[in-house]
């Protein structure tokens, strides 16, 4: 199995270039291109996201694109004097480029160049985790790149991987294998699209078996969701810090994004980070960004975070609901965090609404914090212990094979261990664990002996 490719490796230097259009529809009052800039700020975020250093950032304001540079051939001269200026081996568009376009930008800034699309791709594949949603990011990456492959040594180094191995000058310029290899690598991409497409089917039909079997119980598992760059996982360790269990740094090094947390009540649950929504996401990812999400139709409870200090969050967590309905989530309890608050003037501090639930099922009501600062994490985490369901604990005797991690994990984690035996190539255990770890354990056959129920 090829791992799913990178195309920003850690802390590499990007420079970032943002257009802005003179027509675009704009507010009485808003400069031209206002909204491209908006959005080559929002570029810059999830180029750290994808693990880059910013570098720099160029923008223009264009009457219209031009075909097949898309910023003109001037403006070329001035991002590659820029991206030499800055050291730069990266160029980020964040525009969507023409297959065309991308190949005469590269010529021309001898840059590796990518755009919006490939970069949100790269922070996709770095957060899937299931198979599915690992498969469905390789997919949306392969035919993007299809169309791409040109026959210089670019697009194939992409495929091949080596994320940050070589460098530009490895990549970039070298004159490619001609026509008869490019044949060969359209069919080895599609030959794998193909192989992919069949992987997913099994996954899919895989799942689908164990859900019936299991029930779908979702676990004591919170998820936590939002914009990009809202604060989930500043917010995410935030909330773990205060927890650092043996058993959940066994659970993260299974999982990085899972951690497990001690309510106010003193019961376990876990938290998961996922990854940021994006505005107008490209439509061929949606597939590929709801298999990331796959732990939030999993979650007991939902919260979602937003930054106000971000004066359009309104309008982001409305995209944020959306989707969440379409992941079929909508009723989910659900609590409102609403982070960075230590950015704000006491005056705005004083204009917030007060945290009263709002309508709607599953709707918990919201409470303001600081991820960075920590101010209103413990009245976040009562808020959570009173809104997620309870789970109450089951006294169990049972016994599994050594081969399941994930389980033994998820019962050191959420569970409180009494004793433990090993017997050949099984582990005999007697724990207290909640209920709904209890149905997951009874369905597969693990559970020897109930003993007690409290
Ligand atoms: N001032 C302030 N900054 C914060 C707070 N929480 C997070 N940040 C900053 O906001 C930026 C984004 O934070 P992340 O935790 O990476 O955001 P995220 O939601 O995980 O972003 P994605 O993973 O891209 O979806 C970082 O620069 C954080 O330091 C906060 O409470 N106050
Ligand atoms: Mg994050």
């Amino acid at each position: 199995m090829t791992k799913t490719q990178h195309q920003v490796s850690n802390a590499e230097r990007a420079l970032l270039v943002g257009v802005g259009w003179k027509r675009a529809p704009r507010f009485p009052g808003m400069p031209a291109g206002e909204q491209g800039r908006e959005s080559l700020l929002e570029l810059v975020e999830l180029a750290r996201s994808a693990g880059a250093e910013v570098a720099g950032t160029v923008f223009q304001v264009r009457e219209s694109a031009d075909p097949a540079t898309l910023v003109g051939r001037g403006k070329l001269d001035e991002i590659r004097a820029e991206a030499t200026a800055h050291q730069a081996p990266l160029i980020i568009f964040d525009s969507n480029l023409s297959p065309v376009q991308q190949r005469n930008i590269e010529e021309a800034t001898e840059r590796r160049v990518i755009d919006r699309t490939q970069l949100i791709l790269d922070i996709f594949a770095r957060h899937a985790r299931s198979r599915e949603g690992q498969l469905q990011v390789e997919l949306a990456q392969l035919n993007y790149m299809l169309p791409r492959l040109t026959g210089k040594g670019t697009a194939m180094s992409r495929l091949g991987g080596k994320s940050g191995g070589g460098g530009a000058a490895g990549r970039i310029g070298v004159r490619g294998p001609g026509e008869k290899k490019l044949e060969t690598d359209r069919r080895r991409i599609r030959d794998r699209v193909g192989k992919i497409q069949s992987s997913i089917d099994e996954v899919r039909k895989q799942r689908a078996l164990r859900r019936e079997a299991r029930n779908a119980v979702p676990l004591g598992t919170i998820a936590l969701v939002g914009y990009t760059n809202a604060g989930k996982s500043t917010l995410f360790n935030a909330l773990s810090r205060a927890e650092v269990l043996v058993s959940s740094r066994m659970f993260a090094t299974l999982d990085p994004t899972i951690r497990a947390l001690r309510l106010p009540s003193n019961r376990r649950v876990l938290v998961s980070d996922t990854v940021g929504f994006i505005r107008d996401l490209p439509k061929g990812l949606l597939t590929a960004f709801r298999a990331t999400l796959e732990e939030v139709q999993e979650a007991a409870l939902i919260l979602h975070v937003s930054d106000v200090s971000n004066p359009h969050h309104d309008e982001l967590d409305e995209e944020v609901d959306k989707i969440l309905a379409e992941l079929g989530v909508e009723d989910r309890p659900r609590l409102r965090v609403l982070n960075k608050i230590d950015q704000l003037t006491p005056e705005e501090r004083k204009a917030l609404p007060n945290g009263a639930g709002r309508n709607g099922s599953g709707d918990g009501g919201s409470v303001y914090v600081s991820a960075l600062t920590g101010e209103g994490i413990e009245e976040l985490l009562r808020r959570v212990d009173a809104v997620m369901p309870t789970d109450p604990v089951v006294t169990l005797s049972m016994r599994l094979p050594l081969t399941e991690g994930r389980t033994l994990a998820l019962i050191h984690a959420l569970g409180r261990v009494l004793s433990s035996q090993v017997d050949d190539s099984h582990m005999r255990l007697d724990a207290e664990v909640p209920s709904s770890v209890a149905k997951r354990l009874r369905l597969n056959d693990f559970i020897v002996e109930e003993t007690s129920r409290r």
